[in-house]
């Protein structure tokens, strides 16, 4: 889909033809050499789809585009960041890894580690990991330690046991994992010719939009964009530390994926909202579902509630967006992590326990 091909820049930009992964496509923006061996699923590429519903009820000429990012191998963003922080792991001589996790970095962690010879070693939340994500953990071979406690507590057990054991810690407060994640940013701009205006973005422990904020400022230092964009974080009202400047408990929300109360990348989302005159808002539950139903219902795009956050954000936020601008929400993790929620809350027609034959069929139809 080449909006503006641009031939701005001095660097060629990757094409998805013959795609082997986002280390080989990027590779002089990260920091691997001859020597890292690459532990790659082939992440990386996803498609920034055009949201026509979503930018006709903003309307005054704004577009709307979707980056789905649930396309990737384990079905979230996760699997860029999990590239870079494997395969240095795996340089660096690591036999295991371990991260706390609301589910999806604990399926991206798996898969790596696992195919990369190494074990994996995962905690997360008892009760409050997503079906999809809890089954490819188990699937690809992680230990999963399920522990009675929320987000916060887990990572700061395994923070403890990263310093303490030989095990490699790959949540985002390992710094190649935002190196990985950062190569989102540039493929926005190789397909758009450009920066977006905004930039709207689900926020847990703030890795993502971190790592966002990194890969435009890096792109535009290069010279291969011109505008950097105004970063737009949003969190569950029940669990939104960031917005509220505060330490949340008891963090409450649907959203499991972002169900964390003291982030782990605190400092540096202030300093993105900052630089790039960016705004956090927090989105509501119901709000979250209605997004989460839109994007599925007129757009066609299934991603988890957590992801759908973004588009609630945007449009709460709608009469700020400038006329004419171009907006791309990041839609972070696949519809299927969660098949519970949509079940839940599609608000679709269902006729069960039909008789089996036509006539049963047609009458229920309306026919
Ligand atoms: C779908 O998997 O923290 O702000 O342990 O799974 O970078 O934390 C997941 C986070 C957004 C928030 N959307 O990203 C984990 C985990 C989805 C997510 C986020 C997550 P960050």
């Amino acid at each position: 889909m080449p909006l503006l091909r641009s031939v701005r820049g001095l660097f060629k930009r990757p094409t998805t033809q013959n795609w082997q992964g986002l280390i080989p496509a990027y590779r002089r923006w990260l920091p691997v050499s001859d020597a890292t061996p690459v532990i790659s699923l082939c992440e990386g590429a996803t498609p920034l789809v055009p949201a026509p519903a979503i930018s006709e009820r903003l309307g005054r000429g704004i577009r709307v585009f979707l980056k789905v990012d649930g396309h990737n191998p384990t079905g979230s963003f996760k699997d860029r960041g999990m590239t870079m922080a494997v395969s240095k792991a795996k340089e660096a001589g690591a036999e295991a890894v371990i991260c706390a996790s609301t589910g999806n970095t604990s399926a991206a962690a798996a898969a790596y580690a696992r195919r990369g010879g190494m074990r994996a070693f995962v905690l997360i939340p008892d009760g409050y990991v997503a079906q999809g994500k809890l089954a490819q953990a188990l699937l690809y071979g992680a230990e999963v330690l399920a522990v009675r406690g929320n987000f916060d507590r887990a990572l700061s057990i395994v923070r403890e046991m990263a310093d303490q054991y030989p095990v490699t810690l790959v949540n985002s407060l390992n710094p190649f994992r935002l190196e990985g994640q950062k190569t989102a940013a540039f493929e926005v701009v190789d397909e758009l010719g450009d920066a977006p205006d905004w930039l709207c973005i689900p926020m847990g422990n703030a890795g993502n939009i971190s790592a966002y904020w990194m890969g435009f400022k890096e792109y535009r230092n290069a010279g291969m964009s011109r505008k950097l964009p105004r970063m737009m974080g949003f969190q569950a009202a029940g669990s939104a530390p960031l917005v509220n400047d505060t330490t949340v408990e008891q963090p409450d929300t649907i959203a499991t994926a972002i169900r964390i109360g003291n982030p782990a990348n605190r400092e540096k989302a202030l300093k993105v909202r900052q630089e790039s005159n960016g705004g956090f808002a927090a989105v509501t539950d119901a709000a979250i579902l209605d997004a989460y139903r839109l994007l599925g219902r007129e757009e066609g795009v299934f991603c988890e509630p957590a992801s759908a956050a973004s588009v609630a954000g945007l449009l709460q936020r709608a009469d700020e967006v400038p006329s004419g601008a171009t907006v791309v929400c990041v839609l972070t993790g696949n519809g299927l992590k969660d098949p519970t929620s949509a079940i839940d809350h599609s608000e679709a027609t269902f006729y069960g326990d039909l008789t089996p034959d036509v006539a049963t069929v047609a009458k229920t139809m309306g026919f």
